[in-house]
């Protein structure tokens, strides 16, 4: 093939691949098997140096295990959740949550969520984070979640 056809059918393939990826509004994403929805974060002063992000993950297909994400936002990631403890509510790591198979796996305030410990600035209502979810399954899936209000319930 002359390789000013390769190179016609090399764009018409990265425009297929663009259009795809298109249409999910920023809160959220999707992988095989994987959808996102409902992403946000909370504002979080710098002082805070920590900030919790949400989302509900749903499974479309086998069940699969969130175990890690990354974001330049902050220098730890964990995955925690609430518990409570004679009383008081508590942040706990967990080592993985689990999306049950046809399922989904609700991160929200007072439960599971992405904790960012250590920010590298200021979380601002109306920024946009870059996240990349690690699933044992799916693998890496990339968000931008925005930042709500402080104490923002969604
Ligand atoms: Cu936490």
């Amino acid at each position: 093939m002359p390789l000013i056809h390769r190179r016609a059918a090399l764009a018409a393939l990265a425009g297929a691949l663009w259009l795809t990826t298109q249409p999910l509004a920023a809160q959220e994403a999707s992988a095989p098997g994987i959808e996102i929805t409902k992403g946000f974060m909370r504002a979080s002063p710098m002082v805070a140096a920590a900030g919790a992000g949400f989302m509900t993950i749903r499974s479309t297909g086998a069940a699969d295990r969130l175990v890690a994400f990354r974001s330049p936002a902050c220098a730890r990631p964990e995955l925690h959740t609430h518990i409570n403890e004679n009383g008081l509510m508590k942040m706990r790591q967990v080592e993985a949550i689990e999306i049950p198979a046809g399922g989904e796996a609700v991160l929200q305030p007072g439960g599971l969520h992405l904790m960012f410990i250590d920010l590298t600035g200021p979380l601002e209502d109306g920024a946009m984070v870059p996240v990349t979810l690690v699933f044992e399954k799916a693998g890496e899936v990339a968000i931008t979640l925005p930042v709500h209000k402080a104490g923002a319930m969604n």
